[in-house]
């Protein structure tokens, strides 16, 4: 019960790529760069097993960033010639690389740190992966047309290959794979009625659990602004998961402590487990055992206690290190606290 976990990624060590960046830019290159991506990925797993955290992750250590780690092995895409593009619905600036012909994966993405985390964890191992829209929202396209139909042509398309890397994924030992799908809170309705369906091309075949995460984004200044614009009760969710619902995904990772999320959406998943976030990415004060332990009452009043997964809201990728280490603390040892109250209650 209350198995913990992170949403995926975790800050990137200094040896390893610029710090308290969302796109750093890697220290080393070559051999140099992919032992350290290695180690940095085992420094990691330890951490997380240390801390207590029952399903662990690779942290994300390497991969830039979490959609344009998996773009960089596909072929139709280039990089050489980056665009500025407003993502998430213009709400803020990225350089991405641009679709110019048909979509194929030039081989693996994620072969080398999937494996190496399976060789030294024995613990449930959760694998993230990016969600096709918002896969579409993050890149420039200049081949499948930018009107609707072209989105969720090419949304497709990144299914399919997300697809066959889940289920090589699945194949080296990954009990959970999750796709991230921060989109959903902005184009809701798409979301709805096609991103869904797209979701489920890239399970297709899987027998292993599948997750999707949903949330507000990471703790940078353009996510904080966008949520202060939001007002009292943010419903984005009100529209996916009744779909998510009748989907045959698995799990759904949401964001919950100090959002102003309604809880009672999370009635909307029965039949669903649910990753409620109960470690704020957004603020550097480390959540107190008692803070984890009633975000974990306040969301056992929706979701039944063996379908709750406590997590964090976001992934931690642009935060300092010692305070991402402590707030994965904080998310263990606050569980264990809920666990207590439960047993005397
Ligand atoms: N897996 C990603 C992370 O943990 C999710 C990002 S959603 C903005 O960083």
């Amino acid at each position: 019960m209350f198995e913990t976990s992170i949403a995926g990624s975790l800050p990137k060590p200094a040896w390893l790529a610029e710090t308290n960046k969302l796109w750093p830019q890697w220290r080393a290159e070559g051999d140099e760069l992919l032992q350290a991506k290695a180690d940095a990925t085992l420094l990691w797993i330890k951490a997380q097993e240390d801390a207590g955290l029952d399903i662990v992750c690779d942290g994300e250590q390497s991969r830039q960033h979490f959609v344009h780690g998996f773009l960089e092995q596909v072929e139709g895409i280039d990089f050489e010639h980056k665009v500025k593009m407003g993502i998430r619905d213009n709400r803020y600036d990225a350089m991405v690389p641009q679709v110019v012909s048909a979509l194929r994966l030039k081989g693996r993405v994620h072969a080398f740190e999937a494996q190496l985390a399976r060789a030294h964890t024995r613990k449930k191992l959760k694998f993230t992966l990016p969600g096709p829209m918002t896969i579409v929202d993050t890149v420039a396209d200049r081949f499948y047309g930018s009107d609707a139909e072209g989105r969720v042509k090419m949304a497709f398309a990144f299914a399919e290959l997300l697809n066959q890397e889940a289920l090589a994924l699945q194949a080296d030992g990954v009990d959970i794979i999750q796709f991230d799908e921060p989109a959903f809170n902005v184009y809701m309705k798409d979301a709805a009625d096609w991103g869904v369906q797209a979701l489920e091309r890239a399970v297709q075949g899987l027998s292993c659990t599948t997750a999707v995460h949903i949330c507000y984004g990471y703790g940078i200044k353009a996510n904080t602004d966008w949520k202060s614009t939001l007002g009292d009760e943010w419903r984005q969710y009100e529209t996916v998961f009744p779909a998510l619902a009748r989907s045959s995904i698995d799990q759904v990772s949401l964001e919950c402590i100090h959002s102003h999320v309604p809880p009672d959406l999370m009635k909307l998943l029965a039949g669903k487990d649910v990753m409620v976030g109960v470690i704020d990415v957004a603020s550097d004060v480390i959540e107190t055992p008692e803070e984890v332990a009633d975000t974990i009452g306040r969301a056992l009043e929706f979701v039944p206690k063996e379908r709750l997964f406590p997590c964090t809201n976001c992934g931690l990728a642009p935060m300092a290190r010692n305070v991402a280490w402590r707030k994965l603390q904080a998310l263990a040892e606050g569980t264990r606290l809920a666990k207590e109250r439960l047993v005397t209650a």
